[in-house]
């Protein structure tokens, strides 16, 4: 027997008493938004006929979500972040905005004011040597007809051997491994890092604690982020992913796509300034033309630092 009372008068206008509807201060805008949050919640608690120990888990698990900081990487291993660049291509779309290089999603692990450089950067302090390879990453910013950008900026971001992000892994030094490069009159970025490894939950936290009941695994393939940005373009939040690892096509996240692999090329030729085995990278980025001055912005989502 399933009892329902969520769609009677009575508990629809408490809801509404609830999200603030019977007073005239507030925001309107978050009304509708509390609302809507109250009433499907309740449609959930009948329709799956969620038990009392059931709720209260999981009131208790965003207290611990939110204690460890992870609300920002369930979203993204549950797929949410990416449904939103699902949905702002079919928006895109529909209004006939395409080309360039596809938008993936940003993650929860960028760091705002990383150092600035012009044309290049050099972007690990050098405190895994030995451990990793060196990395030569370069390429261009292009418009739509391939004519380069010059003085756009590429701010990016990846993690260490490890698998580990400079600021959430205290042990690195300030802005290690994020960087701003200004591209050159040729729209062009060069960047000496190393290659790094993918990402994978804490095995202990809330996020991979949800995804083992989920049967899943919460590993990323090693991966760069990027966000561009230039005057007259539209900001491009993207990343490469790379060749070669196991995780390309089954990250956590979902954040691979076409078009956003990056083929690695590893060399020991002596035709760079470091002894042994080396990488390259090479990677393009193509900007659509923005509409307006928003358009070149990134979105305000709160980032560490800023
Ligand atoms: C990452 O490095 C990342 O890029 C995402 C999307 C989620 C967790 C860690
Ligand atoms: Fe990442």
């Amino acid at each position: 027997m399933t009892v329902k009372v969520s769609q009677t008068a009575d508990v629809q206008s408490f809801f509404k008493e609830a999200a603030g509807f019977n007073n005239n201060s507030g925001s309107p805008r978050l009304k509708s938004i509390v609302l809507r949050v109250l009433q499907d919640t309740a449609k959930i608690v009948e329709d799956l006929q969620i038990t009392e120990n059931e709720f209260w888990f999981a009131v208790d698990y965003l207290n611990r979500l939110g204690g460890r900081g992870e609300a920002g990487l369930l979203v993204a291993g549950l797929g949410i972040e990416h449904f939103l660049d699902l949905l702002q291509d079919a928006k895109d779309n529909e209004i006939g905005l395409s080309g360039g290089t596809p938008r993936t999603i940003e993650g929860p692990l960028y760091v705002a004011g990383a150092p600035v450089h012009n044309g290049f950067a050099r972007m690990d302090d050098g405190t895994e040597e030995g451990a990793a390879t060196t990395m030569f990453l370069e390429g261009q910013v292009l418009d739509l007809e391939g004519n380069p950008v010059a003085g756009a900026t590429v701010d990016l971001w990846h993690a260490n051997t490890r698998g580990t992000y400079s600021f959430f892994d205290q042990s690195q030094s300030e802005f290690n491994l994020r960087r701003r490069i200004i591209t050159d009159a040729d729209g062009r970025y060069r960047a000496q890092s190393i290659v790094p490894s993918g990402y994978g939950c804490d095995p202990k936290g809330p996020t991979q604690e949800c995804l083992d009941l989920l049967g899943r695994h919460g590993q990323r393939p090693a991966h760069i982020h990027f966000f561009i940005s230039a005057p007259g373009y539209r900001h491009l939040t993207t990343q490469i992913n790379l060749s070669g690892d196991k995780y390309l096509w089954d990250d956590f996240a979902y954040a691979t796509r076409d078009g956003l692999v990056g083929e690695v090329v590893f060399r020991d030729d002596g035709q760079r300034d470091v002894t042994g085995r080396y990488a390259e990278l090479q990677f393009n980025f193509q900007l659509q033309p923005s509409a307006d001055t928003s358009a070149e912005q990134r979105s305000s989502r709160p980032r560490a630092l800023q």
